[in-house]
């Protein structure tokens, strides 16, 4: 089957990223939109648009049956969801495939297989896949679970069936804790997912997070397209990530990779699919779970490969074997993502929605920006405030790191603050640069003083502009002053200098 016409069920850069593609393939897009997004670039980017209701996503982005009659009444064979909203949800991909249409993702079996940990773990299980030593099966009895547990070793990680993402997970670090930690989680994960069920693992201390970027097509070809490294976040939201990973070798690379191709064999995998594992500070790798859609950051694995992952989706999704074999994939350079969020670094990272007044992309070698906004628009608050994903590839890790330091400093956001002084504290960090970091570098290392110093001088150096013009008193001196503070102030460059 070849698709003519496609609905894109999302919003934002990622409606935008995909439709993009589907345009140099020749195939026609449909956007769907909320009242927020009326003004939205996916609606006029796309070659049609339908309108499915209120700004909340409960009321649009995320009901079934509004998403396939705009999808039916336009013509669509197909329907990509991107990420977020419905991209997961099984009945929607059953919804799908009753009307007639495709979805461009996997299965609906895949989606339930793999969307709870524990049908995820005993599925891998029979691949003879490294996972954390615990318990692959839901705790009944509180008295066997403990046994385990002391075999295992404190501290141990109670998660949640359910849960994902970091949601529904408690360290119990010794024996005593164990009942009254359980019960409760227990008792959460059943008001958080609807499912109590929940399971052990040895707790490890300070992972690396590594996960696999894999695609496999109808015809049961499987590859890996390597590794993203995502080990900067904060409170399970990834602020940095980067392709390959600096900890990897070739070998061990090639060890996860297969690990991945098996882990997407055990459920039959179709289309863009990413394997995540967590490396302890001994290198051993464990797999986590398995997030069946297009991730956030696969621009990273899209610079280092040469592979436009949507392109390849909606080819898998038409029916096509993969135009390419393991050994034709091989990594070239290395690719840097900073998501910049409209949140505030210096007061917790708390959504600072506004207006963008200015808004000017960096621009150059070796520069990506996948973006839903322009300049004079404003930040709904309704959806997550990622404002763009800005993505430098270089020759080798150095070059991708100084790259995104000089397109951080080009860019120009005012209006509300941004995550992009703190993407250069990242980048410009010693534990970072060296590549000797785990998934608790931001509560390692940063506050907010780390940034509120560089603000400051650059405050100072704009009023000093000021007086010089003041001391040098003409006819048009103040305006001149005024002028050439907007200048500087005005400018996201004073903040990131
Ligand atoms: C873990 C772990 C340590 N030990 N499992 C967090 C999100 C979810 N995908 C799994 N997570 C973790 N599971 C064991 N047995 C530590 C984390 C974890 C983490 C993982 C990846 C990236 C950032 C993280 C931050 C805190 C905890």
């Amino acid at each position: 089957m070849k698709f003519t016409k496609i609905l894109i069920a999302n919003r934002g850069e990622i409606a935008l990223r995909i439709m993009r593609t589907a345009r140099e393939m020749g195939i026609k897009t449909v956007a769907v939109y909320s009242d927020a997004d009326r003004e939205s670039l996916q609606v006029r980017y796309a070659d049609e648009a339908v309108f499915i209701g209120p700004a909340p996503s409960a009321q649009s982005y995320l009901v079934i049956d509004k998403i396939i009659d705009a999808a039916l009444k336009t013509g669509a064979q197909a329907i990509h969801p991107g990420y977020g909203f419905l991209s997961e949800n099984a009945s929607f991909a059953r919804a799908v495939k009753t009307a007639g249409l495709v979805l461009i993702g996997p299965s609906p079996e895949a989606m339930d297989l793999m969307g709870n940990k524990l049908t995820a773990k005993a599925a891998a299980k029979e691949y003879n896949i490294p996972m954390v030593p615990g318990t692959d099966y839901a705790i009944t009895d509180i008295k066997a679970a403990k046994k385990v547990a002391k075999e295992v070793g404190f501290p141990i990680l109670i998660k949640a069936a359910a849960g994902g993402g970091g949601k529904g997970m408690r360290i119990v670090e010794e024996e005593s804790q164990f009942e009254e930690m359980l019960n409760r989680a227990v008792g959460e994960a059943q008001s958080a997912f609807g499912d109590s069920a929940v399971f052990i693992e040895r707790y490890v201390k300070s992972p690396r997070h590594i996960e696999v970027q894999v695609l496999g097509d109808q015809h049961g070809n499987i590859v890996y397209l390597f590794e993203r490294e995502c080990s900067v976040q904060r409170r399970h939201q990834k602020v940095v990530e980067e392709a390959p990973s600096s900890l990897l070798t070739p070998a061990l690379r090639k060890e996860m990779g297969e690990c991945a191709v098996r882990v997407a064999k055990a459920c039959n995998y179709t289309g863009a699919g990413t394997v995540e594992f967590l490396m302890d500070d001994q290198l051993n790798f464990y797999f986590l779970e398995m997030n069946t859609r297009l991730q956030v950051e696969h621009p990273v694995t899209e610079l280092i490969t040469g592979v436009d992952l949507v392109k390849e989706q909606i080819l898998v999704a038409e029916g096509k074997p993969l135009s390419f074999k393991q050994e034709d994939l091989k990594i070239n350079g290395h690719a840097m993502e900073v998501r910049v969020y409209a949140e505030d670094p210096c007061n917790d990272f708390l959504p600072d929605i506004g207006k963008l007044v200015r808004y000017v992309r960096p621009q150059g070698p070796g520069v990506r920006v996948d973006d839903g906004f322009e300049e004079g628009m404003v930040i709904p608050i309704y959806y997550d405030p990622m404002i763009a994903k800005l993505i430098t590839w270089g020759e080798n890790r150095e070059q991708s790191i100084q790259r995104m330091i000089r397109a951080i400093d080009e860019y120009i956001i005012v209006g509300c603050e941004t995550t992009l002084p703190f993407g250069k504290f990242v980048m410009q960090h010693e534990a970072f640069m060296s590549g000797n970091f785990d998934t608790h570098f931001v509560k390692h290392f940063f506050t907010p003083d780390k940034l509120t110093a560089t603000i400051n001088h650059e405050e100072a150096e704009a009023a000093a502009v000021v007086a010089y013009f003041l001391q040098h008193e003409g006819n048009n001196s103040t305006q001149v002053a005024v002028d050439a503070t907007n200048k500087r102030m005005g400018s996201a460059w004073r903040l990131n200098r």
